[in-house]
């Protein structure tokens, strides 16, 4: 284990505070999606929200975008290692979208058009800490980026963050998503560099 770390002979910049471990900087807006991206018509689109006894919540596209906003800046870390610093999106917080749903469930799986799932605690989505969004840096979400919408969850590794978000299911026993069964950390603590099972 080496004692002396890079930054002790030095002043750090700013962004390298921002950086987790094991982490670089981009500029880019890289793509990552397992699969073919869906087109998801918004008159079609509905978000689902199920709990652990069966009762539905659902919005329109319509719906969703009656409803009021947030413009959360946040940082993004993949676990393929880039992060990029201070993107801007707009959308709706879990917080609200979630307020009228009574459940005693712990955990969440998401999930998306297309077939993706990840699986989360429930309280990771409250509290100020995610959102569906729709817009990024003011313009319309792109197809490849999740458009019409997305979950934004920045304190974990974006693989959490499901583009083409369809619903969330209320579990009572936690239930690993697709990258969470492939191997990938139950959790996805970017700042304890939780990236594979067991880190
Ligand atoms: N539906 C869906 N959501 C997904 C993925 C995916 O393959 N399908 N990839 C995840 C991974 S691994 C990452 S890093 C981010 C990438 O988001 P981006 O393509 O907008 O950069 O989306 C996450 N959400
Ligand atoms: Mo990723």
């Amino acid at each position: 284990m080496p004692v002396i770390s890079r930054g002790f002979h030095g002043r750090r910049s700013e962004s390298e505070h921002k950086l987790p471990p094991g982490q670089y900087e981009t500029h880019d807006f890289p793509v990552l999606s397992a699969g073919p991206t869906p087109r998801v018509p918004v008159d079609t689109w509905r978000f689902k929200v199920r709990t652990e006894s069966g009762t539905l919540h659902e919005w329109s596209w319509a719906d969703f975008l009656a409803l009021p906003t947030e413009k959360p800046r946040v940082d993004l870390h993949c676990v393929t290692k880039w992060s990029k610093f201070d993107t801007r999106w707009t959308g709706v917080s879990l917080d609200l979208l979630l307020a009228d749903v009574e459940t005693s469930a712990e955990y969440a799986l998401v999930h998306s058009y297309g077939g993706y799932t990840t699986n989360l605690p429930l309280e990771d989505l409250l509290d100020g800490k995610a959102w569906i969004v729709h817009q990024f840096e003011g313009e319309e979400l792109d197809p490849e980026h999740g458009g019409p919408a997305r979950l934004l969850v920045p304190h974990l590794y974006l693989w959490k963050s499901a583009k083409w978000v369809r619903g969330i299911d209320m579990l009572v026993d936690d239930e690993p998503g697709f990258w969470e069964s492939a191997g990938y950390h139950e959790y996805g603590d970017p700042w304890r560099e939780q990236r594979y099972q067991g880190d």
